[in-house]
């Protein structure tokens, strides 16, 4: 993504997920804030963004971070929230199998404790290798965990698709994580 358009979706994980109240704003139960009221705040805040850029850094976000409401006067993060919100998931059955982008330090841990949400509202989880491997490269060189998502399900576990294709699920247990890969195909899928 061109610079301002991820300094745009940086900006508004920040107002939109985790901190409103550094630019004044509050969002609703369900996350969602005025647009009039959002672009007002982030002019007030040193960050001028005018409607069409905003409409534009939704659209064209390149993980579909963010909705506006169909009547396009507000917005929300689809997920990632730190902040107490209720997105409303409906539950969903998820495919046989999920998997987890992390890093190799974060490994012992989680084959001790499992999967745990940490600040985030849930584990979140790829629907495929590439993604995964993307989402653990924020950090370093990627370790993907497959988690038996479908074996989750049956027992009893719930689960929920985000609107921009992420599941989330509120842990895993270690007897759920089934593999590591650490590939050096990896490094390929990590190119773009
Ligand atoms: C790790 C980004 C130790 C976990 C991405 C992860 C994703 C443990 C980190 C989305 C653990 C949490 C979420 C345990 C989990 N012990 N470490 N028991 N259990 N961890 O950022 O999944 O760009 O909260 O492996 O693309 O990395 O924000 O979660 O490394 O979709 O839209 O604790 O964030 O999307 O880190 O990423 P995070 P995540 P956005």
């Amino acid at each position: 993504m061109p610079d301002r358009t991820v300094k745009i979706s940086k900006f508004l994980s920040l107002v939109l997920r985790h901190k409103p109240e550094t630019i004044g704003l509050t969002l609703d139960p369900a996350g969602w804030v005025s647009v009039v009221e959002l672009l007002r705040a982030c002019e007030k805040h040193d960050f001028p963004l005018s409607r069409e850029e905003l409409e534009a850094g939704v659209a064209t976000n390149d993980k579909q971070r963010f909705s506006l409401s169909e009547d396009g006067q507000r917005i929300r993060a689809n997920q990632g929230h730190s902040v107490e919100v209720e997105l409303g998931y409906q539950p969903a059955e998820p495919p046989e199998f999920l998997y987890h982008g992390t890093v190799e330090r974060f490994v012992p841990s989680i084959r001790a404790k499992g999967l745990l949400k940490g600040q985030r509202h849930h584990v979140h989880l790829s629907p495929d290798i590439t993604t995964a491997a993307k989402v653990g490269s924020r950090r370093g060189k990627p370790v993907i965990l497959t988690v038996s998502s479908g074996r989750m399900y049956r027992a009893g576990y719930r689960f929920y698709q985000s609107a921009n294709g992420v599941w989330l699920t509120d842990r895993v247990p270690t007897t759920y994580i089934t593999e590591e890969i650490v590939n050096s195909q990896l490094s390929i899928a990590n190119k773009d």
